[in-house]
């Protein structure tokens, strides 16, 4: 199957996308033909800093051969290196509704308070569904927070179909059982995010060990004592319990009978624990990664060589069916 999905290169790296994005793309790199794209244009849609765009697109790129995924196994590429995204966004805006666009939670809470909200915020989505259907997509691993979004690219895929004859594959969205969507430790019930998070609440991949275990340490939880999975009714318990299940790699039934008799205590003390011993090869992977700018950019602009082959012929037939004139 075809697989691909997007990360933005703004803001420090988390363990909600480790744990909703980045842990599914490497293992499904492992049975399919994986294309997994680090967003640079879309970081551009809120306000920020060139240089700053600059190295984080870099880091970004380390970080995630560092988590696993293999030179030889997936193709991993910047945005910007394949024009086709830009100018597939531009050719779908056809098929776009205003309406639909305005109804996207993602601008509306982005947009929110703003003094100035960029025409990009708007059509995020828009360049997001290009992303996907130029490479007749099967599945998209993310985070619930995607939800949305990938549906607006299903229906722009139908519409697009419909109207200028059958185009794209209709792409479906594959979400993780546990841990689709992280929650911010001091406040657990918002979701991990470094633009709307609290830092004392986010975990960074990159973090520290020290940082880890006080994060964790300091986490908000809920009245009681038990240590239960009950998200409605303690969020903040189950989101430790939902982590430690991923980094120890032990189902949740399993995780809740080792704390019977034992509290929040020794809960967040080992889930502090086993976060770092999760992170620590990575941790070492990325600063060697990170030090051969050289090697890391090489490897990107074979993964764009990749890209610009896969995604081509679906361009060049968007471009044709919506009668443009070929050169
Ligand atoms: P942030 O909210 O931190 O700014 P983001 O969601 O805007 O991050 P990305 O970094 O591009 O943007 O997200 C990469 C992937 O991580 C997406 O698939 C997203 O669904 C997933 N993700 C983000 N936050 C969480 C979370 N708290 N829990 C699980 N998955 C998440
Ligand atoms: N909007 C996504 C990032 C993204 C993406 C994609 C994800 C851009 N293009 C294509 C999957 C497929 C987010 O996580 N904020």
């Amino acid at each position: 199957m075809r697989v691909f999905s997007g990360i933005q290169a703004t803001g420090a790296k988390h363990i909600g996308n480790y744990i909703g994005a980045m842990r599914q793309y490497v293992e499904t790199q492992e049975e399919n033909d994986a294309f997994f794209c680090v967003v640079d244009l879309h970081s551009i849609t809120s306000d920020y800093d060139p240089q700053d765009l600059h190295d984080r697109t870099l880091d970004l790129a380390a970080l995630l051969y560092a988590v696993g995924l293999a030179p030889d196994k997936c193709t991993l590429f910047l945005q910007s290196h394949v024009t086709g995204h830009a100018e597939a966004a531009w050719l779908l805006s056809a098929v776009t509704g205003f309406g639909q666009l305005g109804r996207m939670t993602q601008f509306k809470e982005k947009g929110e308070g703003k003094d100035f909200v960029s025409a990009g915020l708007f059509t995020y989505p828009v360049l997001m569904a290009g992303d996907i259907l130029l490479y007749q997509t099967d599945i998209v691993p993310v985070g619930d927070d995607q939800r949305q979004h990938i549906e607006l690219a299903r229906d722009l895929a139908e519409r697009f179909n419909s109207r200028f004859g059958q185009t794209f594959k209709v792409p479906r969205g594959v979400f993780p059982e546990v841990g689709a969507r992280i929650m911010d430790l001091q406040e657990p019930t918002k979701k991990m995010s470094t633009t709307g998070g609290t830092p004392q609440g986010t975990v960074l991949v990159l973090d520290p060990p020290d940082v880890i275990r006080k994060k964790f340490k300091t986490a908000v939880t809920d009245s009681g004592r038990e240590v239960r999975y009950a998200p409605d009714e303690k969020p903040g318990v189950s989101n430790l319990i939902e982590i430690l299940s991923v980094a120890s790699g032990t189902a949740i039934p399993e995780v809740e009978a080792s704390y019977d008799g034992r509290g929040y205590g020794d809960l967040k003390g080992d889930v502090g624990e086993a976060v770092v011993q999760l992170f620590a090869p990575m941790q070492e992977r990325y600063a060697e990664l990170r030090a051969d700018e050289a090697e890391l950019r090489r490897l990107l602009r074979v993964g764009a060589e990749k890209a610009r082959e896969t995604s081509a012929p679906t361009l060049a037939d968007m471009y044709e069916r919506m009668g443009f004139v070929r050169p």
